[in-house]
């Protein structure tokens, strides 16, 4: 499985890329019903803060079917397109937006952030960043009301440009102030879908105002050579993506 130039363009400008229909339903069926299984026997209400910040069903991180919605789905090769190498993924994150109307006041709007930086719950000096976010949705997300992932196109050059200029480590703003006021664009999309978004695209999620979860499995790239040397991959946005040093990216809408 590989992209195609246009999308690497796409995602030279934007910092994301999605791949509708990506893993097959099987794969979607299965870990849906493990997630389901976990989030309805396992789950209390006091678990939802805490599996907010880190990860929902966390008995599930390492198990085989979740991992294969990244290593059987071909969004391994995507990632191996856009970084050149990659590391291994050993671990999914669970990540459910939880009806506000069940469960009022446990699960509040996070702030504008890119992953890994001066997380509210950690040290600020402490960085746990990573090359590239791949996203596979597992519940519908045609409404953004359900608590859709909404991020920022282009962001990540804005925030490279912010982490070499105004920021230093230890700091605990998250974003550059003009980014911290935008909304963002909502990720909508159908279980099976997927996302492929840049360290530094900033995000956010909202509540969810309808009466089912919204769930979504997370998967953390690295390129092999990141954690060495994560403060430079914060300032050089293209430091993880040798392959796409050379594409210009579009200056056309689509
Ligand atoms: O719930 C989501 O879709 C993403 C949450 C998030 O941004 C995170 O866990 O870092
Ligand atoms: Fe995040």
């Amino acid at each position: 499985m590989s992209l195609t130039a246009e999308e690497k363009a796409t995602f030279k400008r934007d910092g994301v890329l999605i791949r509708r229909g990506l893993a097959a339903p099987d794969l979607v069926k299965r870990a849906v019903s493990l997630i389901d299984a976990s989030y309805r026997k396992n789950m209390t209400a006091d678990d939802i803060p805490a599996y907010s910040r880190r990860t929902f069903a966390p008995e599930l991180g390492d198990s085989t079917e979740l991992l294969s919605l990244y290593t059987e789905t071909g969004a391994t090769g995507l990632a191996d397109d856009l970084l050149g190498d990659a590391a291994p993924v050993t671990t999914s994150q669970i990540q459910i937006r939880v009806p506000e109307r069940e469960f009022p006041g446990l699960q509040p709007e996070k702030a504008m952030h890119v992953d890994g930086v001066s997380c509210p719950h950690l040290d600020p000096r402490e960085l746990r960043t990573f090359s590239l976010l791949v996203g596979v949705v597992l519940s519908n997300i045609s409404d953004p009301q359900c608590g859709a992932l909404h991020y920022l196109p282009g962001g990540h050059l804005a925030m490279a440009r912010w982490f070499a200029d105004q920021w230093s480590l230890g700091m605990t703003e998250q974003v550059a102030p003009e980014i911290d006021r935008e909304r963002g664009t909502p990720f909508l999309g159908m279980p099976g879908d997927v996302l492929l978004m840049h360290h530094l695209v900033p995000h956010t999620v909202a509540q969810n105002l309808m009466p089912f979860p919204r769930v979504m499995a997370y998967f953390r790239v690295s390129h092999p050579d990141h954690a060495s040397r994560r403060l430079e991959a914060l300032r050089d946005p293209w430091l993880d993506y040798p392959p796409l040093t050379d594409v210009p990216a579009p200056t056309f809408q689509e």
